[in-house]
């Protein structure tokens, strides 16, 4: 069914419309038939599924097409269990194109109430071209489940290397928009394979935000935001769980939320109301490498039962660290329950209020402004932190802050 002609008065029927709504999807051959349709037809904009389609895959569906396009999905579910395979080299490491829905654009690509399940490699994969030019892409998803993929949930891939090594990748960068979802027990099938994984490169940012979503049990990280190259990485979550996250390879364990930024640019988070607790690994581990700030905002937010740190945030290269904290609990690390490290040119400003740091292995809270690691003369003027109501106890280490070269307001 995949590369199906199109009778000339189909086209003029679907051109009148926008939509592939007068056949709604129903099953594996009418969703080929519409993709198809859409693949060839740039004025096909929207593909409409009927409601509660049980929809089983025997081989990926791929959309090439350069229009934005919107899946009504009407909650259908696509089933990936039959869709495609992905291979193991002698490390272990899985290589595919595979997925069950993957998308080769630049176009923006919305879809709204759709379950992607079972995926025998990954669920939803957005490919930007390595040449792709102008605007951002955006991606948007609205009450969108993706469960028990073998590999990654949901896979933006602006990286050229196979791998998603290496720094080539487009000219632009990738909006994410994710509200009402889940990203449930994914990676489950090879290692370091996350329930999100965005992998960003050569210029441009990764702007994501993220609503009321949970993103848990998966194998790998729960979320991992990778940039690279020219460019930011600005995540805001708002009601998020990153709960029972990293456990699938158990000689390199992963995190709930993990951004690695490296090149010149910065990382912004601000977090509202989000939980990550028994993750593996981290629960939030933020790496800024190179030039760049580093300004985390984090209020009402859980973190409990890591079998590392709770909260770390490194920063290397020119660029400060611009912390504040508020309602936020951190317990039962296997490290330090935050663990702030600023290096290189650049400050630390950090504020707690309402921060409980307690049963941490090491320390609650420990936070280093160095310009070189474990230098024994600070040549900076120091940060600042001002604390209010914090709590310290039953930490491995004691239960005094752990600083170097903060001074305290
Ligand atoms: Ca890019
Ligand atoms: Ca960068
Ligand atoms: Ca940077
Ligand atoms: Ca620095």
């Amino acid at each position: 069914m995949k590369k199906l002609l199109l009778g000339v008065s189909m086209l003029v029927a679907i051109a009148a419309t926008n939509t592939w709504a007068a056949n709604k999807v129903t099953d594996a051959a009418s969703l080929n038939f519409a993709i198809d349709a859409a693949n060839v037809d740039s004025s096909i904009k929207k593909i409409v599924f009927a409601k509660n389609a049980q929809i089983s895959l025997n081989s990926p569906v791929i959309y090439t097409g350069s229009q934005n396009l919107t899946l009504h999905g009407n909650r259908a579910t696509i089933d990936g269990e039959n869709a495609g395979s992905f291979t193991l080299d002698n490390e272990l490491l899985a290589s595919t194109d595979d997925g069950s829905l993957v998308f080769n654009t630049t176009g923006d690509i919305t879809i709204e109430k759709l379950n992607i399940v079972n995926s025998a490699t990954r669920g939803l994969v957005i490919n930007i071209p390595e040449d792709a030019q102008g605007d951002d892409i955006q991606v948007t998803l609205d009450k969108v489940n993706i469960r028990d993929s073998a590999l990654y949930g949901l896979h933006i891939d602006d990286n050229a290397d196979e791998f998603d090594d290496g720094n080539i990748g487009s000219a632009i960068g990738i909006e994410l928009y994710i509200s009402h979802s889940s990203f449930i027990r994914n990676g489950i099938g090879a290692i370091d394979f996350d329930g999100i994984r965005v992998d960003e490169r050569g210029q441009g940012d990764i702007h994501a935000i993220i609503i009321n979503t949970h993103i848990d049990g998966n194998g790998g990280d729960g979320l991992e935001l990778d940039e690279a190259g020219s460019g930011n990485v600005d995540a805001t979550m708002k009601h998020v769980t990153l709960n029972d996250n990293g456990f699938y390879n158990a000689k390199d364990l992963d995190d709930g939320f993990d951004i690695d930024e490296a090149g010149e640019g910065d990382i912004e988070v601000s977090l509202f109301k989000v939980q990550a607790n028994r993750n593996k690994d981290e629960g939030l581990d933020f790496d800024e490498a190179d030039a760049g700030n580093v300004k985390v905002k984090l209020h009402r937010v859980l973190v409990m039962n890591t079998l590392d740190e709770g909260i770390k945030i490194d920063e290397q290269g020119a660029g400060n660290i611009d912390v504040k904290f508020s309602n936020v609990m951190v317990m039962d690390g296997g490290d330090d329950g935050i663990q702030i490290t600023e290096q290189g040119k650049g400050r630390i400003e950090a504020e707690l209020k309402k921060v409980s740091a307690t049963h941490n292995d090491k320390y609650g809270v420990k936070i280093e402004q160095w310009f070189e690691k474990d230098e024994k003369k600070s040549v900076e003027k120091a940060g600042t932190l001002k604390v209010k109501k914090l709590t310290l106890s039953g930490n491995g280490s004691g239960d005094e802050l752990q600083l170097h070269n903060i001074f305290v307001e």
